[in-house]
């Protein structure tokens, strides 16, 4: 076996978005256009002679393909040891947990998240570093820089390795293994959770859970821990085989996309908790018996009860959440007296506060959760906690949520979603906000003033680094805000979120209609960044 170098010239477009580099997989499989970008990552990447590196993906369309010539380049560039996941399966918290565990220097995960799959559909590439979290935005710079000037990458010429049975070979000077993707990820699990008081709860007649792989990377991860270890019956977990297009679905766990589980979940006979999972399974939903929780809320009610479970006995240190996510778990730390961070959208923000155990408990209103035990956000994980505070409260996923609003109240919350608009026309909406900041703070709407109106701007409070145009935020006396962003994970076009929040203290009120409390910041964000006449949508794409 041999290196070859191959000559090769840049791709203008190689800069990672929130969660690493996505694109059509047309874009994806051109001559040299992976190859380009994951020498560009290992050129960015000091001292990986000899070192360990995590390969996987969500097993859509293209995974395959792309593993065998990254396993290849990293041969080729000096890894001591590749570990891959059979037939070429990782989730993104299951990556985290092995990266951590074998103390890799770090993992390249293949995956588009909750962007459909197929021919047609969407790839993606993801570098973690050596702490199991995503690559922080100086990393990313640098591979991007190097992708303006790449001129060659290496390869080995060798025979595809084979990904369907675990083992160990050599290729190269290079040990590759291939590992079963649930083991080390469940055994994790088991250190946090109490695996015999969710096995009597599974196990029982009256309590049924229906869990929605998606067709995506948490299907076998779900069969494993919730039918095969806690004795859930077959067919707790649905759709669990990974389909390289997801079965033509959009593998995104909201109440648009999985409308099976909706379905089940609202219907007279429901199981007492439903939950979904994304294409990389880090994403989670969370359902009662025709009840949604939403993210926000899901992680107020996590960061509050997590103590109830064995991994957290002992308390939880801090928590964050993005900017754009309701202020819901901010009464809970509150409350708790610990400390509580804003952080910009995107899991990497995450990672120094978790490092320096700042935080134990992190969260976004993208349908994201997690906590220490790996640097990513984490689906099952989310599923998991939330049954073992069922099993210990005793009380249905929509009592314990009323209760909590009794507590520290509610934060009626939406998120607007106007997909695929054109990108001139969304840049010019934000920079027509922008430009009018100023006039905005101190307006009067309606009964409440506008104390605040700011494009979000953070500093890590471990590494001191600047992140500005975060997000516009209009905030209002009682608490309510409007957030516009656009989204850094969509491949055509441009997405305008807009995020509501309005917040209710009393209990006789916390019945309504999240859309109607929330009509009127919905009416003035439209009028404010003229909406319909910017982006030539009447309405928004996806309501969650
Ligand atoms: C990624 C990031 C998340 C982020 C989400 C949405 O999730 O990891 O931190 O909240 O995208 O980002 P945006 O609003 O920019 O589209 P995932 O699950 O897609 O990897």
């Amino acid at each position: 076996m041999t290196t070859i170098t191959i000559a090769t010239a840049p791709f203008d477009d190689q800069k990672p978005g929130t969660s690493g580099l996505r694109k059509k997989v047309s874009e994806f499989s051109r001559s040299h256009y992976l190859e380009n970008f994951i020498q560009s990552i290992f050129d960015a990447l000091e001292g990986r002679q000899g070192e360990t590196l995590v390969v996987g993906g969500d097993g859509r369309f293209y995974n395959r393909r792309a593993i065998q010539t990254i396993v290849k380049m990293a041969s080729a560039n000096g890894f001591g040891r590749i570990i891959v996941g059979r037939d070429g399966i990782l989730s993104t918290p299951a990556t985290s947990c092995i990266i951590r565990k074998h103390g890799a220097l770090g993992g390249i995960i293949l995956s588009a998240s909750h962007n459909p799959g197929g021919p047609e559909g969407d790839f993606g590439v993801k570098y973690n570093i050596a702490n199991g979290g995503p690559a922080p935005e100086q990393l990313t710079d640098q591979i991007y820089a190097r992708s303006r000037t790449i001129e060659a990458y290496s390869i080995l010429d060798a025979n595809d390795i084979d990904l369907a049975m675990t083992g160990r070979t050599m290729l190269g000077g290079t040990e590759v293994e291939v590992i079963d993707p649930v083991a080390d990820y469940a055994e994790l699990m088991e250190t946090l959770f109490d695996f015999p008081r969710l096995a009597v709860l599974l196990g029982e007649e009256k309590f049924r859970v229906c869990f929605d792989a998606m067709h995506a990377v948490n299907g076998p991860y779900a069969h494993h821990i919730l039918e095969d270890r806690l004795g859930a019956p077959k067919g707790t977990v649905i759709n669990g085989e990974p389909l390289p297009d997801f079965g033509g679905a959009h593998p995104d766990p909201n109440l648009t996309h999985a409308k099976e589980l909706v379905a089940i979940m609202n219907a007279d006979d429901a199981p007492d908790f439903g939950a979904a999972s994304d294409g990389d399974g880090d994403r989670n939903m969370i359902l009662g018996r025709r009840f949604f929780a939403t993210p926000s809320d899901s992680l107020a009610v996590l960061a509050a009860n997590a103590h109830l479970a064995p991994g957290y006995v002992a308390g939880i240190a801090g928590v964050a959440r993005s900017m754009p996510t309701s202020q819901a778990v901010d009464r809970v730390a509150d409350d708790m007296g610990i400390p509580r961070f804003e952080t910009p959208t995107g899991w990497k923000f995450f990672g120094n506060l978790l490092d320096s155990e700042k935080i134990s408990i992190c969260g976004e209103e993208s349908f994201g959760t997690g906590s220490g035990h790996v640097r990513e956000k984490d689906g099952l994980w989310a599923v998991l906690l939330w049954l073992n505070i069922m099993a210990e409260r005793g009380k249905s996923l929509e009592e314990i949520m009323r209760r909590h609003w009794r507590k520290y109240g509610r934060n009626y919350y939406s998120r607007h979603d106007y997909e695929g608009i054109d990108l001139a026309a969304a840049q010019s909406l934000m920079n027509h906000l922008r430009g009018g900041l100023d006039d905005i703070a101190g307006r009067t709407f309606g009964n409440e003033r506008i104390v605040r109106a700011d494009d979000f701007q953070y500093t890590d409070p471990i590494d001191n680094s600047v992140s500005t145009a975060q997000g516009i935020r209009i905030m209002f006396e009682g608490g309510s805000r409007i957030v516009f962003r656009l989204s850094g994970t969509g491949t055509e076009g441009a997405t305008l979120r807009v995020y509501f929040e309005q917040y209710e203290p009393d209990p006789a009120r916390h019945n309504q209609d999240t859309q109607q409390v929330l009509s009127d910041l919905i009416t003035f964000a439209g009028e404010i960044a003229n909406i319909k006449e910017r982006t030539g949508r009447e309405a928004p794409t996806v309501i969650t």
